[in-house]
Order: structure tokens, then C-alpha cells, then sequence
């Protein structure tokens, strides 16, 4: 596998940072992650987009224009022969020293990873996903806002290891006032008498290009959507669930909490969700 580091391609094995840099010693950095579907970038422009909002809001300069950045991932996928797979697009603070001042750290590092995805089972699709609260709380956006896709994802992190402990895949995260506030790598939306509701972004979660998607699908299938503040009684009492995420699709949810969603098996609106899902990404995108 070539991996790009600052306009250089490197074999996986020499692609290598130094360990002062700031991303590897706090965290402090962006990313995204892209899925390419049939030779096509899917949503890279949305992408790029949502990174240099995550790299303004962490005051960080990326040091490529938008063309060059989407230049340099279709150039990954390229180089490593990539049609099907998944990007991870990473902008560090680069190499400082060892104290928490970014501003000894000069040149921000990009580090662009094109590689095949291990895809969730089936039965997810076909069965639905168990998914259960957890203690650990999305972060409040007056520590560190959401919206930011940044590298430290230990928060979600806990989270994931407090689902997995509870002997779930996937954990559903709250926010500072006990509402909804996403998974830990994926957003949630509920069917309720006709109505799709997902959580807004000031819940506290990420603004999910999956979610931007599900949005439009929303719209062209003429079902309403809104976007309300959820709580867990919201979710026990829908109809059907499902998560959005780059990598994780369109995925049904099933239970939550121990209690069954709907009939327990994957809603009908769900099912329409995934097919015009699937079928977005096999017409859409940018090729290489
Ligand atoms: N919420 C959070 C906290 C995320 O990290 C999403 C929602 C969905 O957003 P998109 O834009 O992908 O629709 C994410 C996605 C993974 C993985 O392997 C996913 C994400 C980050 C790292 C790993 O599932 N982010």
C-alpha cells in the first residue's frame, strides 16, 4: 500500500510521522473519512468541505487548496489501485515540541491512507443492530465542540468500550441535558407515525455527511423529516431506528436499551432508506 504524506507517496512500512508531532502527543488535528464506491469518491467535496471547517475551528491552516486536497485523495485511490474502499484524509498540527502550545508547530502534516474496508456483517443489514446507552456522554460543546472532526476521539472511544464491556457493538451517547446525542461513529434518526426525526447538531453530534444524505433521500421520498431534540423515550417508543455513517451506511437498529424497536426486525422506511442509499452511491461521485 502507498501511503501520501505531504505530497510524497511512501510504502505503507516507511509512512511514518515523527513523535513530536502534536497530533500524535494531544490529539490536535483533523480528519475525514471517505468511501469510494466503483471508482467514484463519494460526497468529496462535502468532505473537504466539513475539513476545513473542523481545521477553522481549531485554528489550523491547511497548507493545500480544496482542488489540490481532492486532487491528492483521488491520487491515493489511484495510486493503490483503490475502486471500492475507504479514505482516511488526517491533517495534523504537525511537528512541535513537548508542551501544548501549537505555536511552535509549523508545517501541518497530510496524511492520506486509501485502503480495501472491512465492511459490517451482513446480518446488520438484514437483522438490525442491538444498541444500548452508555455513561460516558457525548462531549459537551463548550469543552470541545462535536462538530469538530477532530483526532481526539477518546470520547468516543470510552464510549465504544463501555457498549462493548455491556456486550454491544455499538453505543448510543447522550448529551450534557440527558437528550440523544449519537453513537460513536454514526448518527440516529427514528420513524415516528409518518415522521423521520433525527437529533439536530446542537444535541451535541457531529453534521454527518451520511446524515446530509438521509436528509435527501428524505426529501425526494416526500417523507417528512425534523429535526428534534430525541430523548431515550423517543427512541424505545419509535417505530424503527437506524444509524447513518460513512461507514457503516444506512443500518437498522432493532433494540435498544433491552426494549424491541417496532416488530423487531428492520422498519419498511428503513429498508426504502438503504436501497436509495445504495443506489446514491452507485450513480454519485467524483471519478478517479
Ligand atoms: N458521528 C460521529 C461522532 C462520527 O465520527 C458520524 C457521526 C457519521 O458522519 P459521516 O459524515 O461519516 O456520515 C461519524 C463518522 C468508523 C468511523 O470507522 C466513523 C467516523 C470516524 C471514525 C471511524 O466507523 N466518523
Amino acid at each position: 500500500m502507498k501511503v501520501y504524506i505531504n505530497g510524497e507517496f511512501f510504502d505503507s512500512a516507511d509512512a511514518k510521522i515523527s513523535v513530536f508531532d502534536h497530533g500524535l502527543l494531544y490529539g490536535d488535528g483533523v480528519f475525514e473519512g471517505i468511501r469510494v464506491y466503483e471508482g467514484c469518491v463519494f460526497k468529496l467535496d462535502e468532505h473537504l468541505e466539513r475539513l476545513e471547517m473542523s481545521a477553522k475551528a481549531i485554528m489550523l491552516k491547511i497548507p493545500l487548496p480544496r482542488s489540490d486536497l481532492s486532487e491528492a485523495v483521488c491520487d491515493s485511490c489511484r495510486q493503490n489501485k483503490l475502486v471500492d474502499g475507504y479514505v482516511r484524509l488526517v491533517v495534523t498540527r504537525g511537528i512541535g515540541d513537548l508542551g501544548l502550545s501549537p505555536k511552535l508547530c509549523e508545517t501541518p502534516q497530510i496524511i492520506i491512507i486509501a485502503d480495501r474496508i472491512q465492511l459490517y456483517p451482513d446480518s446488520y443489514y438484514t437483522n438490525g443492530m442491538k444498541i444500548v446507552t452508555v455513561a460516558t456522554w457525548r462531549n459537551n460543546p463548550a469543552a470541545l465542540p462535536p462538530m469538530i472532526k477532530s483526532l481526539n476521539y477518546l470520547n468516543n472511544i470510552m464510549a465504544k468500550m463501555d457498549a462493548q464491556n455491556a456486550g454491544y457493538v455499538e453505543a448510543l451517547m447522550l448529551n450534557d441535558r440527558g437528550c440523544v446525542a449519537e453513537c460513536t461513529g454514526d448518527n440516529v434518526f427514528i420513524l415516528f407515525k409518518g415522521v423521520v426525526y433525527t437529533t439536530p447538531t446542537s444535541a451535541g453530534n457531529l453534521k454527518g455527511i451520511t446524515r446530509e444524505v438521509a436528509f435527501n433521500i428524505a426529501k425526494e421520498m416526500d417523507i417528512p423529516l425534523k429535526e428534534v431534540e430525541l430523548t431515550r423515550y423517543d427512541l424505545w417508543n419509535a417505530e424503527e431506528c437506524f444509524l447513518t455513517g460513512t461507514a457503516a451506511e444506512v443500518v437498522p437498529v432493532t433494540e435498544i436499551d433491552g426494549r424491541e424497536i417496532g416488530d423487531g426486525k428492520p422498519g419498511t422506511t428503513t429498508l426504502r432508506f438503504i436501497e436509495a442509499f445504495r443506489k446514491k452511491v452507485s450513480i454519485e461521485g467524483t471519478m478517479l
